[in-house]
């Protein structure tokens, strides 16, 4: 089944390099871009520079595309201004290009820093009340916002990916809840945009983990099923971490260590 002309923005970065060769045989054309230089266009692709915050450049990614896949923007806890642009502004920008362009389905990169403030001994699902742990987790909170609305007054289609950590390994105790393998990536963002209906959809993006805190039955219409696990890495990541305290707050919430970044001023 081909993905047909598809946009990736956040082309450079850790997830979007995975994705750029993971997705370039399944698409008729995709298109690739990030403020950062990216790899030369090899056959099948094309490598656009672009700001997000950048309106007519953002214009110009999106046509004639049929999905994008949108990675870009800041991806830790910074200062609100630089948050503002990249993540917000930029966001922005992308619903409006696509709703202008007639782009049917977007599969947009939230994060599980929406729901970081519910406690690690709480198993939560997407119908709770988001719980943003810092400007970040707000950026995303307002990226999830802005796409329901275009769905609801434009019929735009949005999978909203709360990406848990997504890594090569998990890197920590906590991660071991939180990992989604670079395979299972894939599959999450080949059945967003395949998926006969997605509607406006939110799905925790995570692996098929011993220690879970999320669940996505309310997403199961998607089609998603998670193969890998970070289980193999439990021994060697509980041997790196020995002692947690289990009174500090980055213990305490999902957020993990996100809870003890800022204030900036
Ligand atoms: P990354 O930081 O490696 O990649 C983000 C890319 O966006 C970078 O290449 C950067 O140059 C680009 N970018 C930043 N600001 C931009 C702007 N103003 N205009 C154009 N491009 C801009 O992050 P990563 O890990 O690849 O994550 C991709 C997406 O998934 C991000 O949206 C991130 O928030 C989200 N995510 C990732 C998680 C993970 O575990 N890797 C977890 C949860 C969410
Ligand atoms: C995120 O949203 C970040 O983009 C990523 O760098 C990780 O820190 C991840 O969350 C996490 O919570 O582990």
């Amino acid at each position: 089944l081909s993905l047909g002309r598809v946009l990736l923005t956040g082309a450079a970065g850790g997830l979007g390099k995975q994705l750029r060769t993971r997705l370039r045989p399944r698409c008729t054309l995709l298109r690739l871009s990030d403020v950062a230089a990216m790899d030369a266009a090899q056959a099948g692709e094309e490598v656009v520079q672009a700001r997000l915050e950048d309106r007519a450049a953002v214009h110009q990614l999106l046509e004639g595309m049929d999905s994008v896949v949108h990675l870009g923007g800041i991806s830790t806890e910074q200062p609100f201004d630089a948050i503002l642009q990249a993540n917000i502004v930029g966001t922005y920008n992308l619903y409006e290009a696509a709703r202008k362009h007639g782009v049917k389905r977007i599969a947009f990169a939230s994060s599980n820093h929406v729901t970081g403030y519910y406690r690690q001994d709480e198993v939560i699902d997407p119908s709770m009340p988001m719980r943003p742990d810092g400007y970040y987790g707000l950026s995303k909170a307002f990226g999830e916002n802005l796409s329901r609305f275009y769905y609801d007054r434009y019929g735009i289609e949005t999978v909203c990916l709360r990406i848990g950590s997504s890594f090569p390994e998990p890197r920590d105790r906590r991660m071991l809840a939180t990992f989604l393998s670079y395979d299972d990536l894939e599959r999450l963002v080949v059945a967003s945009l395949t998926a006969p209906v997605a509607g406006h959809s939110v799905i925790y993006g995570v692996s098929d983990n011993t220690t879970n805190w999320w669940d996505n039955t309310s997403a199961r219409h998607l089609g998603y099923r998670p193969q890998d696990s970070s289980e193999p890495f439990r021994a060697s990541r509980e041997a790196a971490q020995p002692k947690i305290d289990l009174n500090d707050p980055a213990a305490i919430f999902q957020a993990g260590g996100f809870v003890h970044q800022g204030p900036f001023e």
